[in-house]
Formats: C-alpha cells, sequence, structure tokens
C-alpha cells in the first residue's frame, strides 16, 4: 500500500535547517514509518541563500516569502528553525492555516509567546512538537527506562551542566544569540532550556528555582553588512552591547522532593558541546555527558559489595531505543541521528493521530521555568514556575 506523504515547509536553513534537512532525508529510509516526509520548500530570509540551501539539502523548491509558503494548500507540516523571535508569529500563522507546527528550542523567547502558541495550535486543533533532540538520544532514553524499571529507587539529585566556549574570545562578533530583541536570552535559552526538558523527561515538574546570570563581556564588535548581505567584523567595527547571558546557573526543588542544579554557559574554556548529568537515588546513580553520547554510566546498589562500581553500558545493542534501526551493535551514533529520531517519534504520532512527544504543551513548561530563572535572578528570590503560569 503506497505510504501516506507530509508536505513540509521548512522555514530556516542554518545549523537547526541543515540537521532537520538531513533527519528529513534519512528518516523514512532507515525507519519504518507509516507516513512519509516530502522536502517540498526550505524558506529563508534571503532568496538567494535559500535557493543554495533547497540544492544543497535536498530541497525541491525555496522560497524568502514564509507568509505565503504557510498558507500554501499542499504543505501539510511547517518546522520552524529560525531565530526565537520568529517561532510565534511563524507558528501561529502555521496554526491558523491549519498546519502540523513543528519548533527548534526554547518555544519562544517568553512565556507569554510560548503561552500564544499553544493556544493557537490548540484552537486550530492542529499536531504539534518541539524539537528537544536530546531525549531521543538512545543512552537517555535508556535512562528514563531504567529510572522507570525502579533501578534508581528514590531520586535525590538532578545535577546537570550544559558547557560550550564558542563566544569566550571578546572579538567574537554581536552576533543574533547575543542580542535579547532576537534570542530573548543567551545560554540560559538556549541551554539551559536542553537540561530543563531533560529534567523534566527524566525526573519531573520542578517546583521552584533559584538563578543568577551573569554576562561577562559586555560589549562586542557589530557585525557589518558586507557585499551580498553576508555579515562580517573588520578591525574598526563599531561596539554594540551584549544584553543576554553569558552564562547562567540555578538550583531547582522539583515536586517530587529531588533536588536540581543547573549551570549553562558559553564561557567553559575547552568545553565544545558538553551536555552532562548525574542523577543520584536511593537505589543507584546514572551519569551522562554529551561528548560519549553513546555511553551511559550505571552504579547499582543492588550489586554485591565486592562488584559495586560505576559501569558503562554501550547504548548501542538492539535492546537500546532507536539504534536498532541504524547499525549493529558497537557501530555507535551521532549528534545528527536524534534529528533523525525526532522526526521518527514525531511522523509516527502524527501518522497514528496521537500527540506528538514532547509538543507545545512542554515547550510552556519549559518556558515557565527559564523565566522564573529570570525572575529569580532579577528579584533575588526563589520563583515557582507555576505561579507564572
Ligand atoms: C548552540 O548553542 C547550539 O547549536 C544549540 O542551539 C543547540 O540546541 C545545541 O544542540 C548545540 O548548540
Amino acid at each position: 500500500m503506497p505510504k501516506r506523504k507530509l508536505n513540509v515547509a521548512l522555514i530556516g536553513y542554518q545549523f537547526m535547517g541543515k540537521a532537520h534537512s538531513n533527519a528529513y532525508r534519512q528518516v523514512a529510509r532507515y525507519f519504518d514509518i507509516p507516513v512519509e516526509p516530502v522536502m517540498k520548500v526550505i524558506c529563508g530570509l534571503n532568496a538567494e541563500g535559500a535557493a543554495n540551501a533547497a540544492a544543497r539539502l535536498g530541497w525541491e523548491e525555496s522560497s524568502a516569502d514564509w507568509q505565503q509558503v504557510v498558507r500554501r494548500p499542499d504543505i501539510d507540516m511547517v518546522d520552524i528553525c529560525t531565530p526565537g523571535h520568529m517561532h510565534a508569529p511563524m507558528a501561529i500563522a502555521a496554526a491558523e492555516a491549519g498546519k502540523t507546527v513543528l519548533c527548534e528550542k526554547p518555544l519562544a523567547n517568553s512565556l507569554a509567546e510560548a503561552q500564544a502558541m499553544l493556544s493557537a495550535v490548540t484552537k486550530a486543533g492542529v499536531p504539534h512538537g518541539i524539537c528537544h533532540n536530546y531525549r531521543k538520544v538512545p543512552a537517555i532514553a535508556l535512562a528514563r527506562q531504567l529510572i522507570e524499571e525502579g533501578r534508581l529507587g528514590t531520586i535525590y539529585h538532578f545535577r546537570a551542566a550544559y558547557l560550550q566556549d564558542w563566544i569566550i574570545e571578546p572579538s567574537f562578533p554581536l552576533v543574533w544569540r547575543l542580542q535579547k530583541e532576537l534570542a530573548g536570552s543567551g545560554a540560559h535559552g538556549d541551554l539551559n532550556a536542553h537540561i530543563i526538558d531533560l529534567a523534566h523527561f527524566l525526573i519531573g515538574d520542578i517546583a521552584e528555582v533559584c538563578g543568577h546570570m551573569v554576562t561577562f563581556i559586555k560589549q562586542r564588535p557589530k557585525l557589518a553588512k558586507a557585499a551580498g548581505g553576508l555579515a562580517a567584523t573588520s578591525s574598526t567595527a563599531e561596539m554594540g552591547e551584549v544584553t543576554v547571558d553569558d552564562a547562567t546557573l540555578f538550583l531547582a526543588r522539583f515536586e517530587n522532593g529531588a533536588v536540581g542544579t543547573f549551570e549553562a554557559t558559553r564561557f567553559a574554556q575547552g568545553r565544545k558541546n558538553c551536555n552532562r548529568f548525574e542523577i543520584n537515588g536511593s537505589k543507584g546513580s546514572l551519569a551522562f555527558d554529551l561528548e560519549r553520547m553513546n555511553e551511559l554510566e550505571f552504579y547499582s546498589a543492588d550489586d554485591p559489595a565486592h562488584a559495586q562500581g560505576f559501569r558503562t553500558i554501550l547504548a548501542t545493542e538492539g535492546v537500546h531505543p532507536y539504534v536498532g534501526a541504524w547499525w549493529p551493535p558497537g557501530h555507535i551514533i551521532g549528534y545528527e541521528h536524534t534529528f533523525v529520531h525526532v522526526l521518527y517519534d514525531a511522523l509516527t504520532a502524527i501518522a497514528e493521530g496521537r500527540p506528538i512527544s514532547p509538543n507545545f504543551e512542554d515547550g510552556v513548561r519549559n518556558q515557565a521555568v527559564l523565566e522564573a530563572v529570570e525572575v529569580s535572578a532579577q528579584e533575588r528570590r526563589w520563583v515557582s514556575p507555576g505561579s507564572l503560569l
């Protein structure tokens, strides 16, 4: 029986646009899915850039007019991979046009925007998903399975850090991620959003937070519009204000009594994309580091005393989530495979008429924690995310 087709419009063709394009090309080749995505059109600010992206990434068409594209009758799903300030207008327009909406994290630049997006997709009755790709790492999906099996017992600690260092040089220019009006926040919304989502995925809801935000380098050289629209800095570049955090740390109390520490920074010299966590419970512990993404460290108090210690589980067996679709045991996978897993789960849910997981409801929960930390840092007090909803 011919597979149902789903015509996709992707908006954005930089890093996330590339990662999602690769996932659309691969998902039906490696996973048995009841609906096949068709890479119809890729949109961007710049017509020439979008046309080059379409040719390079495998899209049938390109456009510089996203408002027109989201209304096209032949488009079934809109996937948003733009800077955060465009998430809300694009998702709301797509929902009002009756399209399925997939959006990169964080859902929006504010809780109010995230709630407006959830209202729009709910009112329109369209499927909606948020791309939290780290839930789809086999070793992390295994961590959740072990917790659900009770292998850790009562959870006491969730300890997470997402460490990068790409802006540590003062000469690094004032890109969109360093401007609040475009990105909403800095390391906080970009990186804490990921570990907050993993906390929700692995531990549960967060009751209260207490945070601190810092900007180490407060001025950076502005990008000058060079010939052809490509941004560039020059030795005499004008300086501009950095209006977001370079690092944000916070404490958390979970509804289930566990405690958490969260750290997101772009100033961890030498750490390139180090997303790591450790969970400690009454019967065991788990530890994960994205720089060793196929491995999960597991300690079980049930092991006999003389044999207790952290063991390394190589999550590449057929019994582990997702990996059976790829390679034989031990043939590890990478960062790009997690986006294929996002699409596998989303497209299967769409075909089966189930809610995509995670979706805009998870995005709003995440945004409430992000915003509670910002309020806490400004007012120097503990804040409950629930009090902002
Ligand atoms: C930049 O910090 C970034 O690309 C994040 O935006 C992604 O979500 C993360 O997966 C990798 O780093």
